[in-house]
């Protein structure tokens, strides 16, 4: 069975370093999805997961308008039936750019008509981060500069434009039931103890309270956030989190928060949990 996943999210928002970061985490086969074929052309993630394996993440997709599709066969680890996942790597710049124009190319429109699952990204700390500007404040802004430089679209003005694209065109999944949505906190690592405690969840109310309040109102999606870390702290901030990668290589490092059921948040080390959940039964 074929199924794709589509992964969604702003500029810098954390996609091509969990795309690269997924193919050796499936490869190891130790999470609840593994590789059970070897894909044919990984070119493309082999590149992200080096950038990371020499101790760096992966630079941005900007000005690629060419998507890039990671395909690989996986099946979870009680050797389930085989699924083929595709999960093209978009620039977060051209997901901007569909939203703010109302037009999403029609082979994209397709793969999300055939997708029964999504992750969307969003960033701790970014600083392509968009906030809505006071109306007052920008009104006089504006006229000051002549209305010349208008201010960007607000992030989570484009994530629940993002969030609406999904509603109407995911399919529903094989079993009838509702197509799935992984909200992924990209960067968890960057939070404080605190704010590690109170969740994903709490973050996104704080931080985007439309996007949270939307996705408290999805009737058409079933949703689950989660935080995530590609390789376990910030490699541009904390040399010890460098050296120790360098040392060991990926295994091991990097991990995703989840919610329990009593409401708290723990680290897994399952870097597959957004994606199996998004395909699992
Ligand atoms: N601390 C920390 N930073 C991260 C993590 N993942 C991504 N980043 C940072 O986020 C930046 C953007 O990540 P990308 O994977 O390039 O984001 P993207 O969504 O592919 O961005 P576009 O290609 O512009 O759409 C990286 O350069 C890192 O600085 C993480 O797990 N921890
Ligand atoms: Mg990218």
């Amino acid at each position: 069975m074929r199924r794709a996943v589509v992964l969604l999210g702003g500029p810098d928002s954390g996609k091509t370093n969990y795309v690269g970061r997924l193919w050796p985490e499936l490869d190891a086969k130790k999470g609840r999805l593994i590789a059970a074929q070897q894909p044919n052309d990984i070119t493309f993630v082999l590149e992200v997961a080096d950038h990371l394996f020499s101790g760096n993440f992966a630079p941005r997709s900007e000005h690629t308008d060419k998507r890039r599709d990671f395909e690989v066969v996986v099946a979870d680890r009680e050797g389930s039936e085989e699924t083929a996942i595709v999960v093209p790597d978009i620039s977060g710049e051209l997901w901007r750019n569909a939203v703010q124009d109302c037009e999403i190319a029609q082979d994209w429109m397709e793969e999300l008509r055939r997708a029964n699952g999504a992750l969307l990204f969003v960033r701790v700390g970014s600083d392509q981060d968009v906030r809505p500007l006071d109306w007052v404040t920008s009104q006089k802004m504006l006229a000051k500069l002549g209305g010349a430089d208008t201010p960007g679209l607000p992030t989570q003005v484009m994530l629940c434009e993002l969030v609406r694209f999904l509603e109407v065109t995911l399919a529903d999944r094989p079993d009838g039931s509702r197509p799935r949505l992984s909200v992924v906190v990209s960067a968890w690592d960057l939070v404080d103890p605190q704010k590690f405690e109170e969740g994903p969840k709490a973050y996104l109310q704080r931080e985007y309270p439309l996007l949270a309040g939307r996705l408290d109102d999805l009737h058409r999606l079933n949703v689950r956030v989660c935080g995530l870390s590609v390789v376990g702290g910030d490699l541009k901030a904390d040399p010890s989190c460098r050296d120790e990668l360098l040392e060991s290589g990926l295994d091991g490092h990097g991990w995703v928060a989840a919610e329990n059921e009593n409401g708290t948040w723990t680290k897994d080390s399952d870097l597959t949990l957004p994606v199996a959940w998004v395909i699992g039964r």
